[in-house]
């Protein structure tokens, strides 16, 4: 988009006098609590999101899709869209690619393009939840872990050939997400269809580059409904140890059922230092795909505590998990929901950041329950918003992307040059 950063400039400057008023107030407070304002600030400032290629457009349900206009009709224009949300929040600096609904047909070009707006390419995701037209082999009974050899050595060589993408492309990792499962009791052999997905996993192991990463992501149920072959962390967990040390578990947060712990399950993996991706979203039932934070944002606060702690741990072997948004939007503008996502995330982050750890170990440790649960709160009752608008404002990015992304009208202007009924690839 033409212009974009000294528009961003115009309208920041009409909100800046009030904007400096509540960052003073909020800084001063921090710094009083010992916090060190300019350290959260590169914090905040360096924490990037990737936004996966299907989340650009509008996606459906299984009853229904009413696209919104101006999707991207290409990964051109995909590139193009997540160039202007990072351009909006400085947060989003990565794409995450689906193959083959973003195969790029020429990578060099792909590559120039993303980096003329700052982006590189994220985590490549395989697909062997579909059949292709014409496809020889069917997934429909399952990919890596299929009873037929010859579907499994398909589902092997899709996932090769994902990673040699994601090598022109500069990537570091592969994402497998598998919904391979039954849907009835008795249908599948579960030790037979797990022996064979770890056979599978180990092939494409084999091929991975040295200075990669294989993500093993779980989900309890969906497609099928009565098992899936990595249903939870734990066989997520196990895979990952068998596969060896390039080898890590993918959080995804719609794939747990109701009232999962999940901060919990990230503590665990992280002190086994196997917590390698995370996926984000929100939901209020299963894998609702809804706006990051729109529905528990406490148990997301609750989750980056545990992120937080596992990072800032100096002992720790865990990597630096790859973040991405994982969410379809069938109501809200994409863009606009991404937007809202990634500032859920950040201001979660910044939650946890300002969370006085030693007082919670001490309350910890004395089983002073009512103060540990206080410490929590009041990091989470602190209106962090101010502090990320400063960390956006000096990267040059909007004080108020959404309210920015507005006044621009940027979606009417992709409207007018990409039409009303484009429609994008994804779900
Ligand atoms: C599956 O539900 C999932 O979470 C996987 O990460 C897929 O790659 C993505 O959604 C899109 O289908
Ligand atoms: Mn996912």
């Amino acid at each position: 988009m033409e212009g974009l950063s000294s528009r961003i400039a115009e309208i920041n400057n009409s909100a800046a006098q009030t904007h400096t008023r509540q960052f003073e107030i909020l800084a001063e407070t921090l710094e009083k609590d010992g916090h060190n304002i300019e350290q959260l600030l590169d914090k905040i400032s360096s924490f990037q999101v990737a936004i996966p290629s299907w989340a650009l457009g509008t996606g459906g349900t299984r009853f229904g899709r009413f696209p919104g206009g101006g999707e991207p009709g290409s990964l051109e224009e995909k590139i193009q869209d997540v160039g202007t949300l990072h351009a909006l929040n400085a947060s989003s600096d990565a794409i995450s690619l689906h193959i083959p609904w973003d195969i790029p047909k020429d990578t060099n070009a792909i590559k120039e393009l993303a980096a003329s707006y700052n982006l590189k390419f994220d985590a490549v995701n395989s697909n062997t939840f579909q059949d292709q037209p014409g496809q020889d082999h069917s997934y429909k009974f399952g990919s890596l872990c299929h009873s037929d050899p010859a579907v499994r050595m398909k589902a092997v060589e899709h996932n090769i050939e994902v990673i040699k993408y994601g090598k022109e492309l500069g990537s570091k990792a592969l994402t497998v997400w598998l919904a391979d499962g039954s849907s009835f009791p008795g249908q599948m052999n579960f030790r037979k269809a797990f022996g064979n997905t770890l056979d599978s996993l180990e092939r494409i192991y084999e091929t991975l580059p040295e200075d990669w990463k294989v993500l093993v992501e779980y989900k309890p149920f969906e497609p099928y409904f009565y098992s899936m072959v990595i249903p939870d962390w734990g066989t997520s967990h196990l895979l990952a140890n068998k596969l060896g040390e390039k080898a890590f578990c993918l959080v995804d947060l719609g794939h747990h059922l109701p009232n999962t712990n999940i901060e919990q399950i990230v503590a665990t993996l992280m002190m086994e230092a196997k917590l390698g991706g995370f996926h984000f979203n929100d939901s209020k039932f299963a894998d609702d795909d809804l706006t990051v934070g729109s529905m528990k944002p406490y148990q997301l606060f609750l989750i980056f505590n545990e992120l937080v702690e596992g990072m800032e741990d100096e002992k720790s072997a865990n990597p630096v998990p790859a973040w991405m948004i994982d969410a379809s939007h069938n109501l809200k503008d994409p863009l606009e929901d991404l937007l809202q996502s990634v500032e859920a995330m950040k201001l979660a982050y910044a939650q946890a950041l300002i969370i006085d750890r030693d007082s919670l170990e001490k309350y910890r440790e004395s089983n002073d329950v009512s103060m540990a649960q206080e410490v929590l709160q009041n990091a989470y009752r602190t209106d962090v918003r101010p502090l990320l608008a400063e960390a956006r404002r000096r990267s040059n990015a909007a004080i108020n992307p959404l309210d920015t992304y507005r006044k621009l009208q940027i979606r009417e202007q992709l409207i007018q040059t990409r039409g009303s009924k484009t429609i994008a690839t994804g779900l």
